[in-house]
């Protein structure tokens, strides 16, 4: 547990009111087998259990009785086996006491408490994202996988997320730790990236440094010299002087909040003319997305108004032409910008992913359009005071998009000059991400400032 007794007790609580009735069940997550059961993946709890609960541990399900306001925790104590593999223990029932619980029942008394349970059309729980958690409710409730996916319950969905997407001062604190490991590793990359290495070199100092802090990545570091593959896993390319190195990596808090940040930088230490302007207008792209934030103002128009700045930028340097208000209604930005500018962050990089995008970043007011580029928006409806967001706006140069829509988007073509887009096919891609708390106002950025202007980096990879 990571917080006080009082906080769990009251986001229980809080559930249990804004759910109304019925029992809400919350699996927390099990150990993942690699190739053998004994040999595991790191584990990583349900955030939502987490959230509740605090309890970094397997094989645990907390249930919340809406009648009887009850919190109930489902978990068996270590065995005398476990105890002698893995070292003593402190009893879960102990560990239940801090975080408010006074209920320890083990795993098998579940099935009798819910077969217990009369009204079975209100038992609540949230989408399952791993197959071990379809397959226990569906032996609790006595349901085909079919039918459990088709009975997730809205209501517990609505409740959880109107919760977590407000982060207290307490937990603005968990993801500003976050922050200052990932700095640190991004300060680290930038120092010591240099022609010659290869991307797994820096991987391997990222891994490095998270690890002595006792640490873990909230995600697979993105750490690529071909930054136009968005999602690029893969560290075997060699740095050359002239590339553009785009990192997109952040490290965990101790309590599992996690850090995201992207930055791009070039190889030699120093950009390239054609390189400076592109930068410049996904810097200025990023600075218009944060001028904008605060409450009740729509994350989609503050999108859209970041890919204006975009147009505008690549009107000024003959990429695009036409009207930018156009332009961007087409969707034409998105050959050059095809993802969303952000997303909500807290215990999960995407925060509340697991539950469903539509009820996380959308809602009856705003719903997600299906063009290209703004299909990819996580987040489009009004911010609120607490929400946590990253601003992560970019550039890619993308040869088999450029040559699909340059012969088959013609809806599109008047707002391009393909002749000069076709000299930046080798460009790769820019990305500049970081993350902000929506407050009373306006905005404020979270962790220590982390260099992103074009003398800052410059300077820093000279020295
Ligand atoms: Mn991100």
């Amino acid at each position: 547990m990571f917080f006080n007794k009082e906080t769990y007790t009251s986001r229980r609580l809080e559930l249990i009111k804004k759910t109304g009735s019925g029992i809400i069940i919350l699996p927390g997550n099990g150990e993942c087998a690699r190739n053998f059961k004994a040999n595991t993946y790191f584990f990583v709890q349900d955030s939502s259990f987490l959230y509740y609960t605090g309890i970094n541990l397997p094989d645990l399900i907390l249930v919340l009785n809406c009648e009887t306001g009850e919190s109930i925790l489902f978990g068996n104590e270590a065995s005398f086996d476990h105890k002698i593999w893995m070292g003593h223990q402190e009893s879960l029932k102990d560990k239940a006491i801090k975080i408010g619980i006074i209920s320890v029942l083990e795993v098998n008394k579940l099935f009798d408490y819910i077969k217990n349970y009369s009204v079975k059309s209100n038992i609540h729980y949230l989408p399952t994202y791993r197959s071990s958690t379809s397959i226990l409710l569906s032996q609790l409730l006595d349901k085909s996988i079919n039918e459990i996916n088709a009975k997730i319950s809205i209501d517990l969905i609505n409740a959880v997320v109107s919760q977590r997407e407000i982060k207290s001062a307490l937990e603005i604190q968990e993801l500003e730790k976050a922050l200052d490991i990932t700095r640190e590793i991004h300060l680290k990359v930038m120092s010591i990236t240099k022609a010659g290495k290869k991307e797994s070199n820096l991987v391997g100092a990222i891994e490095n440094t998270i690890t002595t802090q006792g640490s873990y990545t909230a995600y697979p570091p993105i750490v690529t010299v071909q930054g136009q593959i968005l999602h690029n896993f893969n560290y075997t390319n060699e740095l050359k002087k002239g590339q553009l190195l785009l990192g997109d990596f952040g490290a965990c808090s101790h309590s599992g909040y996690a850090g995201d940040i992207t930055r791009t930088i070039p190889v030699s230490g120093k950009f390239t003319v054609k390189q400076k302007e592109i930068y410049q207008i996904v810097l200025d792209a990023q600075n218009k997305a944060v001028e904008l934030l605060k409450p009740n103002v729509l994350f989609k128009d503050v999108h859209l108004a970041s890919c204006m700045t975009i147009v505008d930028g690549l009107k000024n340097i003959g990429l695009m032409k036409g009207d930018t208000e156009e332009a961007v209604a087409a969707g034409a930005h998105a050959l050059f910008f095809p993802h969303g500018l952000g997303h909500m962050i807290g215990l999960d990089v995407h925060d509340m992913e697991s539950v469903g995008e539509n009820y996380v970043g959308y809602d009856d007011e705003v719903s997600k359009s299906d063009q290209f580029g703004l299909k990819s928006l996580r987040l489009g409806k009004r911010l609120k005071q607490g929400f946590t967001v990253t601003i992560e706006p970019g550039m890619y140069f993308i040869p088999e998009l450029i040559n699909d829509w340059k012969s088959n988007n013609k809806k599109c073509a008047p707002f391009f000059n393909f002749d000069k887009i076709e000299s930046y096919l080798d460009f790769g891609g820019i990305r500049i991400e970081d993350e902000y708390v929506i407050t009373e106002k306006g905005s404020e950025i979270l962790g220590k400032y982390i260099p992103k202007k074009i003398s800052e980096i410059e300077q820093i990879m000279l020295d």
